[in-house]
């Protein structure tokens, strides 16, 4: 396509399991626009785009239905930002740019599994973006 695809959209509330995971994400609303890609894990940048400033973060993204979990039923788009843990975007309208597939979306037997996977995704998006 020449460039990264991107969708845009609100920065809404999960369910904030993710701070308890130790990896917070912004989630984007479901009435976004552009074409989400294919459920799985990306690298890519999270920008913000509120008011006249661009500021863009680089993370990793999530696309998918969370299968480790029963509690969410629809399809999602969340990005965890790369090493920030209190970044608040909640209301703020963001561009996810989505750079690289890392891989599938997996359903883990536990979280213990899933925070592993996290741990070596976040090193390849670092990777991928530097
Ligand atoms: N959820 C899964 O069920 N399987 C995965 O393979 C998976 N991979 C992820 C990879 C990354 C880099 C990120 C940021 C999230 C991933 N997730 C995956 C989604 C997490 O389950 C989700 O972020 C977490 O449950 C928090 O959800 P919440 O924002 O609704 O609280």
């Amino acid at each position: 396509l020449g460039r990264a695809p991107s969708v845009w959209g609100e920065v809404v509330h999960g369910l904030k399991r993710g701070r308890e995971l130790g990896y917070p994400t912004a989630n984007l609303s479901h009435d976004l626009e552009g074409f989400v890609p294919a459920d799985g894990v990306y690298a890519g940048w999270l920008v913000d785009v509120d008011g006249t400033r661009r500021i863009s973060y680089p993370a990793a993204i999530s696309v998918g239905t969370n299968p480790t979990f029963d509690d969410v039923h629809s399809r999602q788009v969340e990005a965890y930002v790369l090493d920030e843990t209190d970044l608040d975007l909640y209301g703020h309208h963001v561009e996810v740019r989505f750079v690289e597939r890392v891989r599938g979306m997996t359903a883990f037997d536990g979280i213990d599994a899933l925070l592993v996977q996290m741990a070596d995704d976040v090193e390849r998006t670092r990777a991928i973006l530097r």
